[in-house]
């Protein structure tokens, strides 16, 4: 089943009457086209307070008029799972943490904008992540995607059997943000480059302060130099791997564009001294922000 990008790959959809999509709280009882028809973005980012904040500035920036008397409100507030906002044709989902949390909500997703007969949406995932030879608060807007084992795909695990799916992001997306990027923010550090997606935050990203830690400081040093030397990895995150593999099955373009908020050579603790949080956030969102407007001709 095609619509303009989204490919829902499941003729088994068809002949239910219902689908509930338990986790983000909709069924196809509702309107969806009506709700979502005009969905041509989805932002999607790891907590529920930044997308918020993201789809109240995109009103406000945006100019969008909400309906008198009304606010923007959690969409999937009833299932206590995700949560989900929306900013005229942008859809802001908080992901959660982790593959599991993003495959679920995809799978969910997809199948929603797949109902409303959404065409030709971009979805982006704006993530926090540990740099590799870059300042805090560089933006990395990732052009290849490897996973835990240095492999360029996404193992998902289907009857019991491993199904590695590449992990594969438009190159000419990721160009188009890194130079909305660069005008936008010119004096900070915008790169293009090689994103390692892990399973864990601490053994997984060789870190030596989680409850566990079998190696030596030296051996960490020596495998975060050699995925940076050798490989280009310049930042560690969660949940790209999942995304970029899922978002090309499904054939829809995607961006996976983060803020390093530690230098991942120098240190392992997150404490903010370079950048606080909320500046690192707003650096993201505002280059976001600014593609989105641009993409739109809004304005
Ligand atoms: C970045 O930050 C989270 C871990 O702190 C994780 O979701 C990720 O990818
Ligand atoms: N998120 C991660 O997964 N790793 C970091 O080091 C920082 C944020």
């Amino acid at each position: 089943m095609l619509a303009d990008g989204v490919q829902i790959r499941n003729k088994g959809l068809d002949s239910m009457e219902v689908d509930t999509l338990y986790h983000i709280g909709f069924s196809t009882n509702q309107s969806l086209k009506e709700m979502f028809g005009d969905v041509r973005f989805v932002c999607m980012g790891g907590t529920a307070y930044r997308m918020e904040k993201l789809a109240r500035n995109i009103v406000r920036d945006f100019g969008i008029k909400l309906p008198t008397g009304t606010d923007l409100c959690d969409l999937s507030m009833h299932s206590h799972r995700y949560s989900m906002f929306k900013a005229g044709p942008v859809l802001c989902v908080g992901h959660g943490m982790g593959a599991p949390s993003v495959s679920i909500l995809l799978h969910e997703l997809f199948k929603l904008l797949y109902y409303a007969e959404a065409k030709d949406v971009i979805f982006i995932r704006m993530g926090t992540s540990g740099g590799l030879g870059l300042p805090p608060g560089s933006i990395v807007v990732s052009k290849k995607v490897i996973n835990e084992f240095g492999e360029t795909s996404h193992p998902f695990a289907v009857l019991g059997r491993r199904i590695d799916r590449p992990c594969v992001l438009p190159q000419d997306l990721a160009d188009e943000i890194i130079n909305v990027g660069r005008a936008v923010c010119p004096d900070v550090t915008v790169v293009g480059a090689t994103t390692m997606s892990a399973n864990d935050f601490y053994e997984g990203q060789a870190r030596l302060d989680g409850a566990f830690c079998d190696y030596t400081a030296a051996c960490k040093q020596a495998f975060l130099s050699e995925l940076h030397s050798e490989r280009g990895v310049t930042n560690i995150e969660m949940e790209s791997s999942v995304f970029s593999a899922m978002c090309h099955h499904a054939g829809i373009k995607a961006a996976v564009v983060c803020v390093t908020i530690v230098e991942r050579l120098q240190e392992d603790q997150i404490t903010c001294r370079a950048i606080s949080l909320d500046e690192a956030q707003m650096r993201l969102q505002s280059i976001v922000m600014a593609f989105i407007k641009e993409k739109l001709h809004w304005g």
